[in-house]
């Protein structure tokens, strides 16, 4: 038991806001038991530099896609808050995986109230919910907490699920339960095939890059201060849902400018559509290209969130901009090339 007598259940601790959010917490003394789905594969990596080895801190096997185990968990770890992160989060795979991805995100968020309820738990565990921008599909920007939602893919229609089934706990058991709905956050921590941690290592290592819809526009903020949104959600009084965002998008054009305008190269921009190509400005050499491959069955063109409700109701205020993120991206990756770890998490 930590410091504040807070205990946390985090499922799909091994992702990138897992990671954060377990260091937040432990920050906070409390115990954080972490969950993460059998692995043939090291899944750790995100965990190391400073985590794994910290008093407080348990990391246990756990399912989304199986109730008894989710059930056991909860009685073993009597959690004050369950932060629901496990996922499949890749968009462009959950049209390859629709399933699995519905059985994980939509079902797997139903399993862990169903364990809530069934051990009558709604009266002591509070609940979040990692929902998506994706939910708001192509309505047009900025979205808030009341703009209605248009799923486009396989993975924004299983969270719209789980969205709806954690109001549905809140209003019908009356379990403190909370939807984030979360635009774009990224960070060194990242996974490898979303677009900005893709960018940002090829700069890195001075490879070219091949990517999909340079057009499309994200809401691009930092992991760090989103974990500590979806904390102080569960801080308030009575339960609700929130947007987080930063209220400002770029392109993906924009974000390999950046990205390589902190690497000191300037690109230039030639041709259209699949011809388009990025130009070292000084060299000649091609950067980027633009690969059909990385198209989705359906595209969102432009994501861009209101976070007024989260700022006046929670006090929360990014601290990153979206020039820090991509400075601090790139140099993750130098640092990561030279050899070091992600100890992100133990540098702060
Ligand atoms: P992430 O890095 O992909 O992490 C997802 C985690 O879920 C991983 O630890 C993964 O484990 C785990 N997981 C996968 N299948 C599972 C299962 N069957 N049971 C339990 N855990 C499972 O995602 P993230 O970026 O940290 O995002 C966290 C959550 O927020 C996700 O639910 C995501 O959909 C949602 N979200 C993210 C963003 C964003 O911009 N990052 C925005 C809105 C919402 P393995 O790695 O071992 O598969
Ligand atoms: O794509 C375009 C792509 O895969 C961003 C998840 O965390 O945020 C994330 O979903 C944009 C898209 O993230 C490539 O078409 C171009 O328009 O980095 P992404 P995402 O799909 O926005 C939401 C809020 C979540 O909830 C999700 O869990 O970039 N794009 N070229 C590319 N994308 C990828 N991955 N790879 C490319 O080569």
């Amino acid at each position: 038991m930590g410091v504040t007598g807070k205990v946390a259940l985090i499922t799909g601790v091994t992702g990138q806001d897992g990671a954060y959010l377990a260091r937040f917490l432990l920050d906070r003394g409390y115990a954080v038991h972490g969950l993460r789905p059998y692995a043939a594969t090291d899944d750790c990596e995100r965990l190391r530099g400073g985590l794994l080895d910290r008093p407080g801190f348990h990391l246990h096997h756990g399912d989304l896609a199986d109730s008894g185990n989710l059930i056991r968990m909860l009685q073993a770890t009597k959690p004050d808050e369950i932060y629901n992160l496990g996922a499949q989060s890749h968009v462009a795979v959950s049209f390859d995986v629709p399933e699995q991805t519905a059985d994980v995100n939509a079902l797997g968020t139903l399993r862990l109230l169903e364990a809530i309820r069934a051990l009558n738990m709604q009266d002591k565990a509070r609940f979040y919910q990692a929902s998506s921008s994706e939910m708001f599909g192509n309505a047009p920007a900025p979205q808030d907490e009341n703009t209605p939602f248009s799923p486009c893919s396989p993975y924004a229609a299983a969270k719209l699920y789980a969205y709806w089934i954690t109001r549905t706990y809140r209003q019908a058991y009356g379990v403190f339960a909370c939807n984030g709905i979360l635009f774009n956050h990224e960070s060194p921590l990242r996974g490898a095939e979303f677009v900005t941690r893709k960018i940002a290592r090829a700069v890195a290592r001075g490879e070219s890059l091949a990517l999909g819809n340079l057009d499309a526009c994200r809401d691009w903020g930092h992991a760090r201060d989103y974990v500590r949104g979806m904390w102080m959600m569960l801080q308030q009084d009575a339960p609700d849902d929130f947007v987080l965002a930063t209220g400002k998008n770029h392109s993906v054009r924009d974000f390999v400018v950046a990205a390589f305008a902190h690497a000191g190269t300037t690109v230039t921009w030639s041709g259209d559509g699949l011809a388009e190509k990025g130009i070292c400005a000084r060299s000649g050499k091609t950067l980027v290209t633009v690969d059909p491959r990385f198209f989705r069955p359906a595209e969102l063109h432009s994501l861009r969130g209101n976070p007024a409700k989260a700022r006046e109701r929670l006090g929360w205020v990014p601290e990153h901009t979206f020039e820090t993120l991509v400075a601090e991206m790139v140099d993750a990756e130098a640092d990561l090339m030279r050899g070091g770890r992600h100890d992100v998490l133990a540098a702060e």
